[in-house]
Parts: structure tokens; C-alpha cells; sequence
């Protein structure tokens, strides 16, 4: 497969300026014509004769240009497309093509899904549906006419607004739609079904009425309130912190269960995954609610970062993607708790696209090369794309922060841009100077800080030594530092922040208690004057840049963070560094087969927090939760996955047996009996904490705690509670109670797919000897399709993923599991097939002998035959 460069990028030889589309749906296929206003680009580097289009898996029936029909010679018909040989500078060109979505098992171009027809263009989808300049940077103004049986598909959708329909003969009815705005073929969309719409309406800040509609399969009409009401808070949201106005008469949403990500934000027209906007509170968590409302701002987002203003090229898809994640991460701060999202997505952050960025696949936010595009919507394209952005709001803050980026939108509305014009608009906007920082875009890896301090009390100064480097894998070699914006801090004893003062001018009452330090250089020493008592540090506030800090601190003072300070992100993230280290060291000695002991000084900081009244139940409902294994692993040099898990499972059932009187009182505070469901932080982080108690008893085995859960279970009036009790009793020992719970879980929703997803990967995350068979049992259960990926990633994703101590159990049967897998979606559909392979390409955190097991199947799956490029790009550059 051929590697393409960002350094070969040419403007587009021709433009097209109108796209007029007809499709004609049938049972067998469906025909698609297309009229395309093609003119040479003036502006284009290389001057062609001939018109190259894109083309995938189509039939081509009829090309004509100018209304006369081609004939053999003056085209040709290539595996990737069609050349049109000698055109003119300004034509039209039409073309009738065949396809069979019915037969599309990728999900990609018009496909089938269930009973309705549906597209999926990013990024390069479009060419599956008919020939033409499938690039972002080719932006056309698209009309659209989609003819079906009327019984069958009686909503026919498309982008812009509804122009025209009426019936046909034979029971056929068509629909025609007009987009006004210019956009790139990634963004068309059709929709075809019997769907039922829910309507709604948002009268924008101007006053103009934009009607919003979200179509679902009948059996979903009672699911659609959340989606909707998070859809009319984005746009409020949209206008009053970015000033930006929805720009149609119509919003819609469709709901289909077939579907290789969460969502796409079609200009118009967002077609979404049903698991990620489908939610009612007796079968939806609070993590789905959260999800969605997260889900639906980010597509809406994207109809000002991403459609209006578009990426030039596909190494520019942070530019849309990583702007995008943080404006829809500042919507949910304002909308829940600020630090707890703060926690939550740097918890991602630091797992997994951490792990990404050292590993095969690692690469900078704006990658120079691929293999295939759809390899790259990465956590470090989407989540460190989103850290960048946020570290330039946090160098401007929020007023040049606007001010930019009213110039960005401004400046390239109806174009097709880059992540240095984005970076440019901040900085002619701001008057700072952003050379440096424009590294962050350009380099792969994750920088580390080492912290050094001095207190010097008869000079009552404070010196601050920060020095950065960076194991980069991509990029240049020759180590210049990165702009890192540092938020920094200093602590009394008594957890007060202490002025910080760095120039003796500085009129003291006025001084800072908190600065974002411009760290610039590869050392760097900053030095705080006036500091009468020895202070405590509190570094990189809020997590204030995607780096690695050298844990500098012992456990006392990560105990004093812990409890005191002012700082609710440093707060958790101190807990979770001593829990870590504790857990560490627990890890060691079991390796080394030494007596194992739970410091008691982290068993007294929980039963201060649970006994804490004034502690916020949102930030206490993180606390309580342990470092994960996942992260455990990416924190070791070298990991040992038995010790881990036994370490982190002795330190959990240490704080059950330990602190069982205060769990038990922190469920029934946070017990409400009778009362409705609310999505609302507060309640969530009551049920969080009330769950998080009752699994830490349970997994101990306490049998008091089982009797809670049951009746948990039986009288449960939201999912979050039943399935919280689910999983609790499921990572029981109480082995007959746990399969009795699944019985009669799925015989109540085994209708449900949404709580179905559920239902399987509570059951192939159980750490449970014996779980790897359980799961190949339920891939022959009727509730699983390996066609569907919601269904591949509550099996087979769940349980590689996030059931670690199974899946990297020494037999390598785990590994031999995920290959055999990966090599029959290789064949069904690709996209899922390479984004399944990312456990068997993280050896690199293991010892040699599990590191050759991932290697041999590695080197199994590389060696079959019809290796589709998206997993042949992963599994070749994770070979050794
Ligand atoms: N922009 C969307 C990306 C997307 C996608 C990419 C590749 C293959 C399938 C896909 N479905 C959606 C989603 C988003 O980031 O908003
Ligand atoms: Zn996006």
C-alpha cells in the first residue's frame, strides 16, 4: 500500500461548483446519477489534461460531458477511479454509476442499516457513492434528489433544506433537497427509512426560528428528549460563548444502529450511532446521558469547526477535530462539574493516548504521512488535538481566546484551511507570539517535566526549576522545547495558596495566588520572593499541558495535597499518585514474594474523605475510584499484569474490610428512594458514590453488601442503579446469585439493543477465571453479530481492552482470540477490524515472553492474503 505525505499536497487541479445528485433506491441497489459544474482551478500548482476523479466499488453505466456520451478511449476505469482524458476548462460532466448497499458490510459511502438506507462520507466515503473529487478541499454547492417505494422508505433525507417532493408511479415517491452552503463531499448525507420524527424548534439570539427535528425507528420515539434538549442548550451554548448562530432552517438528527463511530456531523443532517443519542432513564447510565449530551454539542459544534470553516487536506483533521473536542469539553464543564470533566478526560488522556504516543501508531497532531486516513481518528488527533487548543486558551485566556477565533471563523468562513491558519488567527488576534508553541502540532510523543525546588527561608525564596524533554518518535531529533503553559501554585500548611510574587515590585496585595508560567526553555528557574514558611508546590494545575511530571512528592505531601488542595483536579490526581504508589510497591514486593501490606495512612485519607462534610460529592465520587490497571500499566517501565491486579484488588479490599462502616453509611446517604431520575451532576455523582460503595463491599465479598445489591437490582428504577448492581454481583464470588441476575437481566431487555451492548460487556469484563470462554459463548448467542460494531465492541473490545488480567493471560489463547477476530473483520469491515488490533500492538509495557505471543500474532495476521490497508498500515508498523 502506498504512503501518502503531506508535503506532496497540490491544490485541486479542477473545482467543481455544483453538484446536482439523483438516486434512484431499490431493494437490489440503487442507481446514482450525478451532474457535476467542473472548471479548471486557476490557482492550481500542476496543470493536468486529463480530470481525475475518485471511485470505489462502482459500476459505471453512462459518462457524457456536455450532454455528449463518452466513448471507449476517452476514459478509463482504474481500481481507484476514472480518468477523463482531454478535458476542457469548463464542463459538465455526468455520470450514472450502480452500487449495492445492501452488500456493504464497511459502513462506508450508502450502505444499508436494518431497514434504512444510510451514508457515511468522512473521510473518504463519498467515492463509494459515485466518481468524483473526494478530497475536503473540492467544496460544491449540492442539490439532491432521492427517489424510493413510499411504503417502505416514506422519510427520504438529504442536506439543506426540503425544496420539493411528490409521488411517482409504481408507489415510488421522491424528495428533493437544496444545501446552500458550500461543502466538501465528506459532509453529504442521504437517509432513507420509515422513520418517525420528534419534532422541536430553537429561536436563535437574531430571532430566527430553526426547526429541529430527530428522526428514529418507531420503537425509539420515547428516547429522543435527551438528544434534543442537549441539541437546544449547544446552540445557546454555541452563541453566547463563540457567538455563533446555526446557520439553516432545519437541524436534524437520524439514529442508526450500524454505524463505525459515535456520530457524524453531516452539514444539516447528523446521522449518529443509536448508542451514543438514544436515552431514556430506565435503560440508559449516567455515563450515556453524559455521553450524549458530550456527543450531540460536538457534532453541533462542528457546524462552525469543521463544516463552515474545513480542513484543507486530511493531515489538517485536528484543525475540525481537536478544536471541536475542546469546545464541546468546556460545554459539558459549564453545563456539569468543571473539575470532574477536567478528571475524566484527563484520565483518557493519560492512558490511553499517552500509551498511543509511545507506541507503533504514535504521531503529532498534525500527522506528516499515512497509509489510510481512518487510522487516524486518534485519541492524539481528537484529545491532545483538544489539550493543544486548550493550551492556547489558557496562554490568551478566554478574551483574546474569542478574539481569536472570532478572526479564524471570520477570516476562513466557506474555506478550506490549516491548523497554522487556526494558529495564525490566535495570534494576530492576541498580539502573542505562538512560533514555539506551533511545535506541539508538528511532534509525536509526550514531553516529560523534572521538577526540582528550594526553599531558601532566611531568604524567604522560593526557586522553581522546571526542565522538559521529549522521547519523540516523529519529528525532528533535535530536541528544542516545547511552549508549555505550567500552572503553578504554592500551599501553606494549612492548604492556603500563598501570593506569588516574582519581581519585588509587584504590590504585594495584589499578587497572584495562581500563574500560568510561559515554559519556554529545555531549563528553566522561577523564583518566588517573600515566602515566610516553607511551602508545599502545587505543579501543573488542572493539568495545564499534555506532559508527564516526575513524581517529585513523598507520601506525606501527597497525603497533604490529597486533603488540602484548593485545587479539585490536583486534589484527585494527588489520591490517585499515592494510591498508585501504594499500589506499586504492593506489586513489588508480591513479585518478589514478600509479606504484603496496605499503607494504613492511604486507609485513614479514604475515611477522611467519607466522613468529609464538606468535601463536593462530585469530585469525592472520582476519588473513590482507584488508578485503573490501564493506567497502572502505562506508569510501570515494565508491567506485571497478576501483580497489579492482586495489588490494586488487596488495596480495594483492604478499604472494604477496613472502612465497611463508612461505605455502608456513604450508600445510604446517597440512597434515594422514589425519587425521579435526574441527569443533573449532583444526583450523578450521588448515585456514582452510592454504586462505588456498594461494588468496593461486593468485590470483598461482603455479605451485607449482597443482600444491598440485590435488592439493588430487583427495585431499581433507572439503569444506572440495575446495572450498577449487575456489575457488582457479576464481580462477585457469589457465583449463583450472579448468574441468576443475568438471566433475568437479558430476558428483560433482550429487545433492547442499547442495554443488550450492556448486558455483554458487563459479562466480558469480568475478571472471573474463565471469562475468555464466556465470551466466545456469547459470540454464538443470539444477541451477538459480528456485523454490527456496537456488538464487536461490547464483546470483543470490552473484553481486550478493559479485561486486562484475561486477556493477558500467559497461554496467549487472549491474543490468539483478538487475531482471529481482527482477520475476519479485515474481510467484513476494516475500519473496526484496525481499531480492534490496538491491544495486540502495546507489548512494549511487557516481557519478552508476552511480547513474542502479541508478535507471533502480529506477524499472523500480517502474512494473511487481501490485507485491508487500514490494518495492514497498524499491524506492519507494530511488527518489530
Ligand atoms: N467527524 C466524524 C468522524 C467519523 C468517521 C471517521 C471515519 C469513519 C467513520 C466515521 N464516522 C464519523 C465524527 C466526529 O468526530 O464528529
Ligand atoms: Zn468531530
Amino acid at each position: 500500500p502506498r504512503t501518502i505525505f503531506l508535503k506532496d499536497y497540490q491544490k485541486p487541479p479542477f473545482l467543481i461548483d455544483e453538484t446536482v445528485l439523483h438516486f434512484d433506491l431499490n431493494e437490489q441497489g440503487a442507481t446514482v446519477k450525478s451532474r457535476l459544474s467542473v472548471r479548471r482551478n486557476p490557482e492550481a500548482e500542476l496543470t493536468t489534461s486529463d480530470l481525475t476523479l475518485d471511485g470505489v466499488d462502482l459500476e459505471l453505466v453512462s459518462i457524457a460531458i456536455d450532454g455528449v456520451a463518452l466513448s471507449e478511449g476517452q476514459y478509463a476505469v482504474t481500481e481507484e477511479g476514472l480518468k477523463v482524458i482531454g478535458v476542457a476548462d469548463t464542463f459538465l460532466l455526468e455520470c450514472e454509476t450502480l452500487i449495492k448497499p445492501q452488500e456493504i458490510t464497511c459502513l462506508e459511502g450508502l450502505y444499508k442499516s436494518s431497514s434504512m438506507f444510510c451514508t457515511q462520507c468522512e473521510a473518504e466515503g463519498f467515492r463509494r457513492i459515485t466518481y468524483y473529487l473526494d478530497r475536503p478541499d473540492v467544496m460544491s454547492r449540492f442539490t439532491t434528489t432521492i427517489t424510493a417505494d413510499k411504503t417502505l422508505y416514506p422519510v427520504l433525507l438529504s442536506n439543506g433544506n426540503e425544496v420539493e417532493r411528490g409521488d411517482l408511479e409504481s408507489g415510488r415517491h421522491f424528495v428533493r433537497w437544496e444545501d446552500p452552503f458550500r461543502k466538501p463531499c465528506y459532509l453529504f448525507a442521504l437517509v432513507a427509512g420509515d422513520l418517525l420524527n420528534i419534532d422541536d424548534q430553537y429561536v436563535t439570539a437574531s430571532g430566527r426560528k430553526v426547526s429541529l427535528r430527530m428522526f428514529v425507528e418507531p420503537q425509539n420515539k420515547d428516547k429522543c428528549e435527551h438528544a434534543l434538549s442537549s441539541l437546544k442548550a449547544s446552540m445557546k451554548w454555541d452563541e453566547d460563548v463563540y457567538g455563533r448562530e446555526y446557520d439553516l432552517d432545519i437541524f436534524m438528527i437520524v439514529a442508526v444502529d450500524d454505524f463505525n463511530m459515535g456520530a457524524m456531523e453531516n452539514k444539516g443532517l447528523n446521522i449518529f450511532n443509536s448508542s451514543c443519542v438514544l436515552a431514556k432513564p430506565d435503560t440508559a447510565t449516567d455515563s450515556t446521558y453524559q455521553r450524549i449530551e458530550a456527543i450531540v454539542a460536538h457534532e453541533y459544534f462542528h457546524n462552525w469547526s469543521g463544516n463552515r470553516v474545513t480542513c484543507r487536506d486530511w493531515f489538517q483533521l485536528s484543525l475540525k477535530e481537536g478544536f471541536t473536542v475542546f469546545r464541546d469539553a468546556e460545554f459539558s464543564a459549564d453545563m456539569n462539574s468543571r473539575t470532574v470533566k477536567r478528571i475524566e478526560d484527563v484520565n483518557l488522556l493519560r492512558t490511553a493516548q499517552f500509551a498511543e504516543d509511545s507506541g507503533p501508531m504514535s504521531h503529532p497532531v498534525r500527522p506528516s504521512s499515512f497509509i489510510e486516513i481512518s487510522n487516524f481518528y486518534t485519541l492524539t488527533i481528537y484529545e491532545k488535538g483538544a489539550e493543544v487548543v486548550g493550551m492556547i486558551h489558557r496562554l490568551l485566556g478566554e478574551e483574546l481566546f474569542r478574539k481569536g477565533s472570532d478572526l479564524y471563523f471570520e477570516r476562513h468562513d466557506g474555506q478550506a484551511v490549516t491548523t497554522d491558519d487556526f494558529v495564525q488567527a490566535m495570534q494576530d488576534a492576541s498580539g502573542k507570539d505562538l512560533t514555539q508553541f506551533k511545535r506541539w502540532y508538528d511532534i509525536a510523543g509526550t514531553p516529560v517535566i523534572d521538577v526540582d525546588y528550594q526553599y531558601d527561608e532566611q531568604a524567604q525564596l522560593f526557586t522553581l526549576t522546571l526542565s522538559q524533554s521529549c522521547p519523540s518518535t516523529e519529528g525532528d531529533a533535535d530536541e528544542k522545547p516545547f511552549h508549555i503553559p505550567f500552572t503553578f501554585a504554592l500551599l501553606d500548611s494549612n492548604g492556603c495558596n500563598i501570593p506569588l510574587i516574582q519581581n519585588d515590585d509587584a504590590v504585594f496585595a495584589n499578587a497572584p495566588t495562581e500563574l500560568v508560567l510561559d515554559f519556554v526553555e529545555t531549563e528553566q528557574t522561577f523564583k518566588f520572593q517573600h515566602i515566610e514558611k516553607e511551602p508545599v508546590p502545587s505543579l501543573l494545575r488542572g493539568f495545564s499541558a499534555p506532559v508527564k511530571v516526575k513524581n517529585t512528592f513523598s507520601r506525606d505531601q501527597l497525603l497533604f495535597l490529597m486533603m488540602n488542595e484548593t485545587d479539585g483536579f490536583n486534589r484527585w490526581d494527588a489520591g490517585q499518585r499515592l494510591s498508585a504508589d501504594i499500589i506499586q510497591s504492593i506489586a513489588e514486593d508480591y513479585m518478589h514474594g514478600r509479606a504484603l501490606n496496605v499503607d494504613a495512612r492511604l486507609v485513614n485519607a479514604y475515611r477522611g474523605l467519607l466522613v468529609s462534610k464538606s468535601i463536593d460529592k462530585a469530585l469525592l465520587s472520582k476519588m473513590l475510584m482507584l488508578p485503573t490497571e490501564s493506567y497502572l500499566i502505562e506508569l510501570a517501565d515494565e508491567a506485571n499484569i497478576e501483580a497489579i491486579h492482586h495489588a490494586r484488588n488487596l488495596v480495594r479490599d483492604t478499604l472494604a474490610e477496613k472502612l465497611k462502616i463508612e461505605l455502608l453509611r456513604c450508600y445510604q446517604e446517597n440512597t434515594d428512594v422514589g425519587a425521579a431520575y435526574s441527569a443533573d451532576f449532583n444526583s450523578i455523582a450521588r448515585r456514582s458514590l452510592k454504586n462505588s460503595a456498594l461494588n468496593i463491599l461486593l468485590s470483598a465479598g461482603d455479605s451485607d453488601a449482597l443482600v444491598l445489591a440485590e435488592k439493588q437490582f430487583v427495585s431499581a428504577t433507572n439503569m444506572t442503579d440495575e446495572s450498577a448492581a449487575l456489575i457488582a454481583l457479576v464481580n462477585s464470588d457469589f457465583v449463583s446469585q450472579r448468574e441468576s441476575a443475568l438471566n433475568t437481566f437479558y430476558a428483560k431487555w433482550k429487545a433492547d439493543p442499547q442495554v443488550v451492548e450492556q448486558w455483554l460487556s458487563i459479562q466480558c469484563t469480568s475478571a472471573k477465571s474463565g471469562t475468555l470462554e464466556a465470551v466466545k459463548r456469547l459470540m454464538t448467542h443470539e444477541a451477538f453479530d459480528i456485523k454490527n460494531p456496537n456488538k464487536v465492541r461490547s464483546v470483543i473490545g470490552a473484553f481486550c481492552n478493559h479485561n486486562l488480567i484475561n486477556f493477558h493471560n500467559l497461554s496467549g489463547e487472549g491474543y490468539q482470540f483478538l487475531a482471529d477476530n481482527v482477520i475476519k473483520l479485515n474481510k467484513l469491515n476494516p475500519q473496526i477490524a484496525s481499531r480492534l488490533v490496538t491491544p495486540l500492538t502495546r507489548g512494549k509495557k511487557f516481557n519478552q515472553e508476552r511480547q513474542a505471543l502479541m508478535q507471533a500474532q502480529l506477524h499472523r495476521i500480517l502474512s494473511e492474503e487481501n490485507l485491508s490497508k487500514d490494518v495492514y498500515e497498524v499491524v506492519s508498523k507494530s511488527i518489530k
